[in-house]
Parts: structure tokens; sequence; C-alpha cells
């Protein structure tokens, strides 16, 4: 069964759709990536997290991006967690736990995960820079932190190691990636994945 969900989120700040699957590829579908944030390294990054994660992703966020990306940046990725828990919907025999590593180039980074209903992020990117493309580098765990919020999932990014401050951070969207799609791959059995048979906020 393919898990998708569709999101509207309108605010006087932000107007955001978001149409995901989160399995487009473990179904065989071809991989639909399009995102339309009006910030190119934000798209980007979203475009990857898609990718690698064997989703697909339409995203169209019209912002405030005349005061700056904040409201954007954070509110799209608010928008992406909501739909990232309604097309994960019934949790029964995921693996619920997801772990991986990706490099780019010199720079390395880490994500591990737990569909928790728990939200919860830490996230230690340790960017240099001011801002990447039109993408303020502040912005870029606070992302993570928003997903993690609206996904209502436990989440730890690390970048390991690196100089680019852009290979650093696609890295750990692409470390996100790997680890969102061990954590919702199927274990064979039907259960509920917690010695507590339920999973609060799931
Ligand atoms: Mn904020």
């Amino acid at each position: 069964m393919v898990r998708s969900a569709q999101v509207e989120r309108n605010t006087g700040e932000t107007q955001i759709k978001v149409n995901l699957t989160i399995d487009a590829v473990f179904n065989k579908q071809k991989q639909v990536i399009d995102v339309h944030t009006g910030i190119g390294f934000l798209d980007h990054m979203y475009s990857a997290l898609a990718k690698h994660g064997g989703m697909s992703l339409e995203m169209h966020c019209k912002g405030d991006l005349w005061i700056d990306d904040h409201h954007t940046a954070e509110d799209s990725a608010l928008a992406l967690g909501t739909a990232f828990k309604q097309a994960l919907g019934d949790i029964k025999g995921i693996k619920r736990y997801g772990s991986a590593y990706a490099p780019l180039d010199e720079a390395l980074s880490r994500a591990v995960l737990d569909i928790s209903g728990r939200s919860y992020c830490v996230a230690e990117l340790d960017l240099k820079r001011e801002k990447i493309g039109d993408l303020s580098c502040e912005m870029i765990p606070h992302i993570f932190h928003s997903f993690a919020d609206t996904a209502a999932i436990t989440l730890h990014v690390d970048c390991l190691r690196g100089n680019n401050d852009h290979h650093r951070s696609e890295s750990a969207f692409k470390a996100l990636a790997l680890a969102i799609k061990d954590a919702i791959s199927y274990t064979g059995s039907n259960e509920i994945p917690s010695t507590k048979g339920v999973l609060a906020g799931y």
C-alpha cells in the first residue's frame, strides 16, 4: 500500500501545499519531485531528501520572502513533517528506528531517528557561513527541529566533518533521507513496534 498525504498550511506569513508519498520507490512508482519554495538552496535540500528517501514530493510555498527566509523555511518544514506523519498513518509493522550516514565528498553526516510520537531534535551541523544561497545557515538546524516537531519523531542529526557548508548541509539532509527510509521500512511483522503496545502520538 502506498503511503501518501496532501497537506495545505496557510497563515498570514506562508501558503504551502505539500503532496508527499513516503515510499514511492518501494512501491515501484516513478518519483515525482517538484519543489518550489522561492529559496533555491532549500528546494535543493528538500529535493535531495525526497530523492534519497525514495519519496515523491511536490511542494509549493509562497512565503513572505520580502521579510526574510525564516517563515518560509520554518513553515515548509512544519508542513513537510505534518505530511510525513499523515502519510505514515498506521505504524504497524514498521522498523520505527532508523539510522544512516551519508558522505558528500569531504563532508560526512549521521542521522538517527525514532518514530516515537515524541518530538525531539538535536541538530549539530556547525555551519560557518552566514548563508548558503538565499538560505540562512541558522535556519538549517531550525528546519530539522520543525520537521521533527510535526512529524512527532525523535531526531539526532550531526555533521561529523567537512569544510564546505554546502556539502555539510547536503550530507545532513541525505543522511536524514536514508534514516527515514530505514525507519519506515517493514519488518514483516504486523505489530506496533513498542513494548507498550501503543505509541502515543501515532
Ligand atoms: Mn522560528
